[in-house]
C-alpha cells in the first residue's frame, strides 16, 4: 500500500507542528508506522491523500454515529453557514439542543454547551467544588476525562498509549487533590473516601469506559457507587464523551438504569463539530454564572453552526425507533464474525463490546479494569492494526481505544472487515 504522500506531509507537518499532530493519538506512535493524512470521508468509507480507501472504525473517535459526510448534517451545516459562522450571541439553536438533550437524557435537567469533552470535565468539577465546598476528586484508572490538569493522572487514551506518567506541568497540589480508584472496585473508592472523610467534591467515571479499550463498569458497582456518592454528598458524574448517544439512546444512564448528579458530553452531541456539554441537576446547575457565583465562559459557546451540526444528529436518531437495534443487529454481526475467527484460529484474545463501542485486547485475561487492560500484548496488537490497514481497515491505532461502528456500516463492509479480521489474526 502507497502511503508516500501522508510520509510527506507528516515530515512537513513535524517542523510546524509538535510531534506532526494536533492531538498525540493520531500520530501512529504505538504502531510504528507514519500516520495516514487523510483527504475525505463519506460513510463507512474515509480516503488517505495517496488514494487508498478504508472502512473506518474510528469514526473521529465516536461523532460519526451516522458515518460521514451524512448529507442531512451537511446540508444543515452548509445552510447555517450562509447565516455567519458565530454570532457570540444566543440564537434559538442553543435551547432546541438543550431540548433535545433533555429529552434523550431525562437525568438532565440544566445543560450548558462548550466546546469539547476537556472543557465540559473541567467545567463539572469546577462546579462539584463550587456546590460542596470540598476540594478533591475521585477518578479511575485507565478513565480519561480529557486534558485539564486534574484528569492526567493514571489517565487513558493517548496517555496510556504513549506510556507517559503522570504530565509534567501539573503542579503537586494539583496532582495531591486527585485520588485514583480501580475501575470494577468498589472497596478501593471505600478506602479513599475513609481516608479523606468530607474532602471529595466528586467522582468522575466512565461508565463504559473507551478511553482503556472498551471496558463496561459492572452493574452492581455502579448501583454502590451510586449509593456511596449520596450516602456522602459526593457528586457522582458520569462521564458520557464517549458513551452519551452511543451506547443507548440516553447513553450509560439508560443502559444502567442509574442516574449521575451531573453528565459530561462530546463528539456525537456535536455532530463532528466542536461541542461539548455538562448538565444534570438543577440545584448544582444553577450556581454555574450568571446564575450563580460558579464562573465559566466560552467564546465560541453554543455556536450556531455547531448547534446544527448536533440537532440534526440527534434528530437523525429521535426520528428513527429503531436506530439503535439496527445498529445493534449489525454490530452483533460484526462481533459474531470475529468471534468465530477467533474460535477457528483457536485463539483466546477478548473482544469486549457494548452497542456500538467494541475492542479486541490481545490478551487471554477478561479485561475489566485498567490492569487487566494492559496484560495486553501491545506489540501483537500493533502487528494486527498494521495488517488490518494494508487489508483496508482503519481502527484506532492504540489498544487502549475503542472501535465505533456506525450506521453507515453495511453487511458488506462487516462481511469485509470479518474476512481481514482473521487474515491479520492468521499473520500474528
Ligand atoms: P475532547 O477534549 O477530546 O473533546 O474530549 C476529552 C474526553 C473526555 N472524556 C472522554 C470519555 C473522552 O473519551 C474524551 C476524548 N476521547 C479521546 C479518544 N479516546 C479523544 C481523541 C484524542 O485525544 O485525539
Amino acid at each position: 500500500m502507497n502511503t508516500s504522500k501522508s510520509s510527506e506531509l507528516f515530515a512537513e507537518a513535524q517542523k510546524h507542528i509538535p510531534g506532526g499532530v494536533n492531538s498525540p493519538v493520531r500520530a501512529f506512535r504505538s504502531v510504528g508506522r507514519d500516520p495516514l493524512y487523510i483527504a475525505s470521508a463519506k460513510g463507512s468509507k474515509i480516503y488517505d491523500v495517496d488514494g487508498n480507501e478504508f472502512i473506518d472504525y474510528i469514526g473521529s473517535w465516536g461523532p460519526m454515529i451516522h458515518g460521514h459526510a451524512n448529507e442531512r448534517i451537511i446540508n444543515a451545516i452548509k445552510d447555517a453557514a450562509e447565516n455567519s459562522t458565530s454570532f457570540g450571541a444566543s440564537s434559538e439553536k442553543e435551547i432546541v439542543l438543550a431540548q433535545l438533550v433533555k429529552k434523550f437524557v431525562p437525568a438532565i435537567e440544566m445543560i450548558r454547551m462548550v466546546n469539547s469533552g476537556t472543557e465540559a470535565t473541567m467545567s463539572a468539577m469546577r462546579l462539584a467544588r463550587g456546590f460542596t465546598g470540598r476540594e478533591k476528586i475521585i477518578k479511575f484508572e485507565g478513565c480519561y476525562h480529557g486534558h485539564g490538569d486534574s484528569f492526567l493522572s493514571k489517565a487513558g487514551s493517548g496517555v496510556a498509549t504513549l506510556g507517559l506518567p503522570d504530565s509534567p506541568g501539573v503542579t503537586r497540589s494539583t496532582a495531591a487533590d486527585t485520588l485514583n480508584a480501580k475501575f470494577n472496585d468498589i472497596a478501593s473508592v471505600e478506602v479513599l473516601i475513609e481516608q479523606h472523610p468530607g474532602s471529595i467534591a466528586a467522582v468522575f467515571i466512565e461508565p463504559v469506559a473507551g478511553n482503556m479499550g472498551c471496558v463496561m463498569a459492572g452493574k452492581a458497582f455502579l448501583q454502590k457507587l451510586r449509593d456511596l456518592c449520596t450516602a456522602e454528598g459526593i457528586v457522582l458524574i458520569f462521564d458520557e464523551v464517549m458513551s452519551g448517544f452511543r451506547v443507548a439512546r440516553g447513553g450509560a444512564q439508560e443502559l444502567y438504569g442509574i442516574n449521575a448528579d451531573l453528565t459530561t458530553f462530546g463528539k456525537i452531541i456535536g455532530g463532528g463539530l466542536p461541542v461539548g456539554a455538562y448538565g444534570g441537576r438543577r440545584d448544582i446547575m444553577q450556581l454555574i454564572a450568571p446564575s450563580g457565583p460558579v464562573y465559566q465562559a466560552g467564546t465560541l459557546s453554543g455556536n450556531p453552526l455547531a448547534m446544527t451540526a448536533g440537532i440534526e444528529t440527534l434528530l437523525a436518531i429521535d426520528e428513527d425507533p429503531d436506530f439503535y437495534r439496527t445498529l445493534g443487529d449489525a454490530c452483533e454481526y460484526l462481533y459474531d464474525g470475529f468471534r468465530s475467527n477467533l474460535a477457528d484460529l483457536k485463539l483466546d484474545y477478548t473482544l469486549n463490546t457494548c452497542g456500538s463501542m467494541f475492542t479486541l485486547f490481545f490478551s487471554s485475561e477478561a479485561v475489566t479494569d485498567f490492569d487487566s487492560a494492559k496484560t495486553s500484548n501491545t506489540a501483537k496488537f500493533a502487528a494486527y492494526f498494521n495488517h488490518m490497514l494494508e487489508n483496508g481497515i482503519y481502527l484506532p491505532p492504540s489498544q487502549f481505544e475503542a472501535c465505533f461502528v456506525s450506521t453507515a456500516h453495511t453487511r458488506e463492509d462487516v462481511d469485509e472487515t470479518v474476512v481481514a479480521n482473521r487474515i491479520s489474526l492468521e499473520f500474528l
